[in-house]
């Protein structure tokens, strides 16, 4: 998976994650450090929007690094956004050492095809390339479900992006038991992005999910109405009914957002044109087309459809959209693949389907 740079003594991987979208969320969770949700959760992953990630570690003691570096879409990190990359590598540092083969100091170069911090998930995407790089250049070999509880440890909804297509997050109860796995089915899905906003948002979802969980009187009952809402995920997509499952998803993305909303203080992330595009799905959708709503932290709405119908869904929200949003803009991605890690020289290979 990784091989040292010729005449160095760095090590280096590099990795590619797809984003995923919740259609059955994540909004709360039980243990921070660890990063154990309240809730279960189900989501899509996506074909064209992906964050590719090298990683590249001096030996320990080596000559050159004296701290991290991280330069993300070619800018250096700085502050939290490193200290957090930093804390992330430290597992992967303490890993290795446990191995038996220590590792240094690490170059972390990334790049997006997300509107970063923007709700379109970068961080899934992002913490599941730097577990997949990272790891296989401090030479672990770890299953897909190791890496996915490691990429967890970044970021929960990372835990999902290790997988192509569908899959769930078992909440669990500890770092072991709480991991991703893919869901079988033979529903052929897409998601149209709407991007409404791609700027970064005010209030960091980490923030937003903890003063949900401390202060929203309607948060517990979203938190036992996931579980059903889940069941009924799973079950409609095992049917193969595409109705039934975006029902479902879209009544369980409107219930964190209302958890939210009475939070104190509320947290929004939905703007008037948010609810307006809104509108626009369900009216398409009552006009016959498959489509359905869900919306994550931020403004922009995300359609499910299938990947047969996605482009003409596209057609028409454009045409009920186009001069009522200002600017908008649409990606259509479909059900993309899991990680693929390859060494800095060689050529990629899927780790998992
Ligand atoms: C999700 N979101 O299931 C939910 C729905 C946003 C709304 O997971 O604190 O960046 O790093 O574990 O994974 C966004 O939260 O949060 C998220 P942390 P993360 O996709």
């Amino acid at each position: 998976m990784s091989e040292p740079l010729p005449g160095s003594d760095v090590v280096a991987a590099t990795a590619v994650a797809h984003v995923n979208i919740a259609l059955i969320k994540y909004w709360g969770k039980a243990e921070e450090n660890l990063i154990l949700p309240r809730t279960s959760s189900l989501s899509l992953t996506l074909d064209d929007l992906y964050t590719t990630t090298t990683v590249a570690f001096t030996a320990p003691g080596g000559t050159g690094a004296s701290k991290d570096t991280v330069m993300l879409d070619g800018a250096a990190l700085s502050g939290s956004p490193l200290n957090r990359i930093h804390d992330f590598l430290d597992l992967v540092r303490g890993r290795a050492a446990q191995a038996g083969s220590p590792v240094g100091f690490a170059r972390v170069e990334t790049f997006n095809t997300v509107p970063t911090a923007a709700g379109l998930a970068s961080s899934a995407s992002g913490f599941a390339a730097l577990a997949g790089a990272a790891s296989a250049a401090a030479g672990l070999d770890l299953s897909p479900r190791e890496l996915s509880r490691l990429a967890r440890r970044g970021s929960g909804s990372a835990s999902r992006s290790i997988f192509g297509g569908l899959a769930v997050w078992h909440a669990g109860h500890d770092d072991e038991s709480s991991f991703a796995e893919p869901v079988p089915g033979d529903l052929d899905l897409a998601i149209i992005v709407l991007v409404i906003d791609a700027g970064p948002k005010a209030v960091s979802s980490r923030e937003a999910m903890r003063r949900t969980v401390a202060t929203s009187p309607d948060y517990n009952a979203w938190v036992e109405r996931s579980a059903d809402d889940l069941r009924e995920a799973l079950s409609a997509i095992a049917a193969g009914n595409i109705a039934r499952l975006g029902a479902v998803s879209e009544s369980n993305a409107w219930g964190m957002h209302a958890a939210m909303r009475s939070a104190m203080p509320p947290v929004n992330y939905l703007t008037a044109n948010s609810i307006t595009a809104v509108d626009a799905v369900r009216e398409i959708r009552e006009a016959g087309a498959p489509a359905w709503a869900t919306m994550d932290a931020g403004p922009n709405v995300k359609v499910l459809t299938s990947a047969t119908a996605a482009d003409e869904v596209e057609a028409s929200l454009r045409g009920r959209l186009t001069g009522v949003i200002p600017g908008l803009r649409t990606i259509v991605a479909r059900s993309g693949p899991g990680l693929e890690v390859r060494s800095v020289a060689g050529a990629i290979a899927p780790m998992t389907r």
